[in-house]
């Protein structure tokens, strides 16, 4: 526990200062004939056949872009290609040492590390395992397109397979690597190490650091490399996943064979560029990019910069560095100095760089000058080396005449099966346990203190005469929550939890007391108020395959790790052609009394995106039934609770809260009060104060109100909110979000359309206003209360007698209010 470790003030308070290591700079400087001793000269050509396939698969895109042909084979593609030709040497170098067991994540330019990584797999894997990997991906589809006609050995059909499997993703053929649906700025091919590529520059920053935590917490082996552009060098992830990968407690806290640094290395491909800024001397002021790892940690991150354009030297460093990875002494940052010829895309004319710079690299080619030390060495000859290069170029026409014809590469064929993507968002598969390893646990669950304290609880909130037991006696939504989740850890061993204040506080809200207890740093930990790296590793942990619940303490954090939630969570599973799952629970905390920052409901900004799931219970019963789908299920979900009633009681659920497991199904709205004259469809805690209106409205209206809890927005059955308009003829949606485009209003309108015939009265919306969120003592005028709902009735649907509204909810007022924008 962080308690034993002691922060002595004299020890701290002592003058000193801080030393820094120098920085290595290119030292490496040896030629191929310095390194025959330690290369076969088959492996030396390789590394030149390797850059070669690159240099000619990027020249190939290139001529397609710009002159719509290769060879005299046209193509039209419309989409995107960022080339990398003049890095080969870097990618190369990168991918050369790597096992099959070490993965790689990159950036929107990383066809070359895809194919350096994809060729040293093939390298390394046997025949039985190539032929093993070819043959069950998609069933066998992707390799049966290139082993028609085909008599060379498995490794060369593995070369087509490889080359094949990535062109026809970059032309978006149901036969690519990601059935076409990643495209070529997302391609991966996990079978060999080659792990998501991100569009969203710097996006794989953080999302490769939960790499490596899997790796680690998992005991599985190899590194994980992260690929990351000079200029993204400066994104929000990046110095996030840094923070994560750099957290002392690695060292300090985790215990036995945990203990120690993560396995990953932070590899800058640092072609010098972004789009057209230059990052020395521009954009950024680090002037050496390795100089950044100083920062990070004592290690500084044993940073360097090499000579990307000598194969040999990042072939030589990360020889050196998987020692310092091996001895758990990551992370590891390399500063991989490389330059590209091409624009950032075909179309651009390099307006922002000399002429003379450019020749100037060429001059230095890196893959001429490592022929000419080849040749100079006596391990190749010119014609060898020509002939290296005529076989890579017919292997490139070959490949791409198969993945431009439509006949052996479809595309995903829309019109005949409309719901193809569709039906990929969700992977819909449940698993009891991701892992098959015994869980790391403390203790046996029985003798935890929360548990044993629980059991004592009373799980209906009444007494059999109705009168509610004390607080503390009842068994409360976080129990609920606890429940799920202690049970999980216990038969799910890849489970890992983390956010801020997650281990010896219990969680900010006390949802984890006992936890700490029950579990070892490495499966529930602090992380560093970096809610972009809790969210990014979150997904780099359940990408590879296991379970992880991310918190984010305060709903309003969320844009904080916007790009994470928004474009990485949800799209990864439908992105990879459903190659991947995402198993990831992450709990969102919606606040009030703490004002403007921390008091709002998002949950339309999540719900709006297409791939999560979310839901919002707010009944012990419901928390712990849908924590419990949604630790069983292999998709993202958003699971909000709301602060203001973290110690209810359950009310509605007469048996009392289940001791054992059982799941509520997501996105099954649920009556918790029946009534025939009006519905209220409620999302989140706003149906305690519904039920209070619907008391109300009973009482002095004599009016029956319906009480619908959404517990899901995404998805969600529209069936039995349709039941009960068909009953009571009308219908207000309510909850804390303030209303203008909130997802009350998406209720609204598909209820409006569905059940138009049965409606007495358009739907009605009461939301929260569209301002700041006061301070607690102003709340009531800003958040949806028991009069607001009368008020609204009164005003939209039928008058009450004699009725008084106190909220102005008449059409000239929506009207003035649009019309200000408040
Ligand atoms: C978050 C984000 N911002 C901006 C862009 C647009 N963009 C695409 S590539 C690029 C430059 C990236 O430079 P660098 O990281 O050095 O990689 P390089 O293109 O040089 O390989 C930019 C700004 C993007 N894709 N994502
Ligand atoms: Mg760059």
């Amino acid at each position: 526990m962080p308690k034993i470790q002691f922060i002595n003030p004299t020890e701290v308070r002592k003058p000193g200062e801080v030393n820094f290591q120098p920085i290595p700079v290119n030292k490496y400087q040896k030629t191929v004939k310095d390194e025959r001793g330690n290369f076969t000269d088959d492996e030396l050509k390789r590394i030149y056949h390797d850059m070669v396939v690159i240099r000619e698969f990027e020249t190939m895109l290139n001529l397609i872009k710009t002159t719509g042909e290769y060879s005299g084979v046209p193509y039209n593609h419309p989409g995107p290609a960022h080339l990398s030709i003049g890095q080969e040497s870097a990618a190369v170098g990168m991918a050369y040492t790597l096992t099959v067991e070490d993965f790689i994540f990159g950036s929107h330019r990383s066809h070359g590390e895809i194919l350096a990584k994809g060729l040293s797999a093939i390298a390394k894997l046997s025949d039985a395992e190539l032929t093993q990997i070819m043959d069950t991906f998609f069933d066998g589809s992707t390799v049966e397109v290139v082993k028609k006609g085909f008599s060379g050995s498995v490794k060369e059909l593995a070369r087509r397979f490889l080359i094949y499997g990535t062109l026809a993703e970059i032309f978006a053929r149901e036969t690519g690597f990601n059935k076409g649906l990643g495209g070529s700025m997302h391609a991966f091919f996990t079978p060999f190490g080659v792990y998501p590529n991100n569009a969203i520059v710097g996006g794989s920053g953080d999302i490769a650091v939960g790499a490596a935590l899997f790796k680690k917490v998992n005991r599985k082996p190899g590194l994980v490399v992260a690929n990351i552009g000079d200029a993204s060098m400066a994104c929000g992830p990046v110095w996030e996943g840094l923070s994560f990968a750099a957290m002392d407690q690695f060292n300090e806290l985790w215990e036995g064979d945990m203990k120690g640094g993560l396995p990953v290395i932070f590899n800058i491909m640092n072609n010098q560029y972004g789009m057209g800024g230059q990052t020395c001397g521009e954009t950024m002021g680090y002037g050496i990019a390795a100089r950044i790892g100083a920062g990070v940690n004592p290690d500084q991150m044993h940073a360097e910069r090499v000579d990307g354009y000598n194969p040999l030297a990042v072939i030589d460093a990360y020889k050196r560095k998987r020692k310092i990875i091996e001895e758990k002494r990551g992370p590891v940052l390399l500063d991989v100095l490389t330059y590209r010829f091409s624009g950032h895309s075909p179309s651009d004319a390099s307006s922002y760089r000399s002429k003379e710079e450019v020749e100037a690299w060429q001059e230095q080619d890196c893959i001429l000058g490592y022929a000419k030390q080849l040749v100079d060495a006596g391990v190749s000859t010119d014609s060898e080396l020509e002939a290296i290069w005529a076989d890579v170029k017919s292997l490139m026409v070959d490949m791409l005449k198969l993945s431009i014809n439509d006949e052996v590469s479809p595309r995903m064929d829309m019109d005949k099966y409309p719901n193809l993507i569709g039906d990929m968002m969700f992977s819909n598969q449940p698993a009891d346990s991701l892992g098959t390893a015994t869980p790391d646990v403390n203790h046996p669950m029985e003798e935890n203190f929360r548990v044993q304290q629980i059991a004592k609880k009373e799980r209906f909130a009444f007494d059999k005469d109705g009168k509610p037991f004390s607080k503390m006696k009842q068994y409360q939504l976080r129990d609920g929550i606890f429940e799920a989740i202690v049970d999980r850890y216990y038969k799910d061993s890849t489970l890992v939890a983390y956010g801020e204040e997650n281990r010896d506080w219990g969680g900010a809200f006390a949802v984890y007391r006992g936890l700490t207890e029950a579990l070892p740093y490495h499966r529930l930990f602090n992380s560093p108020i970096s809610e972009a790296s809790i969210v990014g590793t979150a997904i780099g942990y359940a990408m590879c395959g296991g379970r992880v619940i991310p918190e984010i303490m305060y709903c309003d954090f969320l844009g904080r790790c916007g790009d994470e939630v928004f474009n990485q969570l949800p799209k990864w599973q439908a992105m990879s052609g459903n190659v991947l799952k995402m198993p990831v629970v992450m709990r969102v905390s919606v606040g009030s009394k703490y004002g403007a920052q921390h008091s709002q409901d998002w949950t339309s900004l999540v719900a709006h995106i297409p791939g999560l799931k979310v839901c919002f219970p707010v009944t012990p019963y419901d928390a712990k039934g849908l924590m419990n789908s949604a630790l069983q299920g292999t998709d993202p979900v958003i699971y909000f609770e709301s602060q203001r009633i973290y110690e209810i009681g359950e009310q509605f659920h007469k048996d009392g809260v289940p001791e054992g497991y059982y799941e509520i199904p997501f996105g099954e709205p649920d009556v918790k009060r029946a009534g025939k004259d009006i519905t209220i469809l409620t999302v989140g805690a706003t149906l305690y104060r519904a039920l209070d209106a619907a008391k109300l409205l009973e009482e002095k209206y004599g009016m029956s109100a319906e009480v619908i809890d959404a517990r899901s927005l995404v998805p969600f059955n529209y069936e039995p909110v349709i039941e009960s308009v068909k009953k009571t003829g009308h219908i207000i949606i309510s909850g804390d979000a303030n209303s203008r485009g909130s997802f009350l209003n998406e209720f609204a309108r598909n209820i409006a359309e569905l059940a138009f015939d049965y409606l007495d009265a358009p739907p009605v919306v009461v939301g929260s206003r569209n301002w700041i969120t006061p301070a607690y003592e102003l709340e009531d005028s800003f958040f949806p209360q028991p009069s607001w709902f009368l008020d609204a009735i009164h005003e939209k649907i039928v008058p009450l007698k004699d009725y008084i509204p106190g909220q102005n909810f008449t059409n000239l007022e929506q009207i003035r209010r649009a019309k200000l924008g408040v």
